[in-house]
């Protein structure tokens, strides 16, 4: 019976990767081996995030001002551990961090060939009312034998080898590619494993829900607000779509990974560059949409083809089902 099955042959991350990096037979195992020191900062930040709550009514019986320092300090933290953990694996020479405002160069005697560029703790607003927020992180490689340096990691995020995000949701989820296919993987607590639950991930090839702040539409462009208003004003009698906004990019991404639709965050009059950071939310998201046979389109161009020139740079981003994307690329495309 396969339901027994799958209770007693356990696929954990580490052994599905390494049966993945056994096709490669020139592979060290150093992959796995990163892979490994990113899966236990994951678990770490789903540790801390499960007890912040608990950590803020201890505080609240204490010092009144512990509360908000709780918080603030679980970004911090995240960082941390993400930023020791890569070190400490010995695979890792360059690391770029939304908390940081300089990339990590790591050290020539602990240097492996891979970078890393991470969002340890995205969804800042959402973690004071227990809101999934997630980690994203994208993995390059530096070519052999030479001195890293920035441009390193100022690639196109198509270079990626791998990415993937961690949301510590309603349950603890992983979410990888390593440029053959999506898998998901669920924290299992009791085993503190990552356990395989969601093989193959394929977006649905049209969604029926749209994702967007619309509080900012007094200062879309012509498209993006044109699109928002056939999502809900449909001329080709199609349905109308939904709305779905959490405000954290993984939940929102996750959804429409599995739901399928489309998770806008355009530019606008006040950020003409959109808000998302290319190294490690755009970069991630777009590599896993485009795994799972969706598209990611940034309003002038397919997403992973951009070339980023400093480390924080944003960029607008149109990520989701292959229709839905196709559909706001013609309206990007008709203003040229
Ligand atoms: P953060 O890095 O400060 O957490 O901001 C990133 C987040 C994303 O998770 C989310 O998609 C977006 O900001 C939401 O922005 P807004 O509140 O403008 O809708
Ligand atoms: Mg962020």
């Amino acid at each position: 019976h396969s339901a027994d099955a799958h209770r007693t042959d356990l696929m954990t991350i580490t052994r599905f990767v390494l049966n993945e990096q056994s096709k490669y037979p020139e592979s060290l195992g150093d992959f796995s081996i990163l892979l490994n020191h990113i899966v236990l900062g994951c678990k770490f930040v789903c540790s801390a995030v499960n007890k912040a709550g608990l950590a803020k009514l201890i505080g609240l019986a204490g010092e009144t001002n512990v509360q908000g320092e709780e918080q603030k300090k679980l970004d911090v933290l995240s960082n941390e551990v993400f930023i020791k953990a890569l070190v400490s694996s010995g695979r890792t020479c360059i690391l770029v961090s939304e908390e940081d405002d300089e990339a990590t160069f790591v050290e020539p005697s602990g240097r492996g060939r891979y970078c890393v560029v991470f969002d340890p703790l995205d969804g800042s607003s959402n973690i004071d009312c227990g809101v999934s927020i997630g980690t994203i992180f994208g993995i390059y490689m530096v070519k052999d034998g030479h001195e890293p340096t920035l441009n390193d990691v100022l690639q196109p995020g198509k270079n990626m080898l791998a990415a993937g995000y961690c949301m510590y949701g309603s349950s603890c989820m992983l979410v990888l590619s390593t440029g053959s296919g999506v898998n998901g993987f669920s924290l299992d607590p009791s085993l503190g494993e990552f356990i395989l639950t969601h093989p193959e991930i394929k977006i649905p090839k049209k969604g029926k829900i749209y994702s967007v702040n619309e509080g900012n539409a007094i200062n879309w462009d012509g498209p993006t607000t044109k699109y928002v208003e056939k999502c809900k004003f449909p001329e080709d009698g199609s349905s109308a779509k939904s709305l779905r906004y959490v405000g954290s990019m993984v939940a929102d991404v996750h959804r429409t990974l599995l739901y399928g639709g489309i998770f806008l965050y355009p530019a606008d009059k006040k950020s003409p560059n959109g808000k998302l950071r290319v190294l490690y939310e755009v970069f991630p998201m777009s590599f896993l949409m485009e795994q799972a046979g969706g598209q990611a389109f940034t309003g002038k161009q397919r997403a992973l083809d951009l070339v980023p020139t400093k480390i924080h740079e944003r960029s607008p981003i149109f990520l989701g089902s292959y229709d839905d994307v196709e559909e706001i690329k013609a309206l990007y495309n008709a203003e040229e």
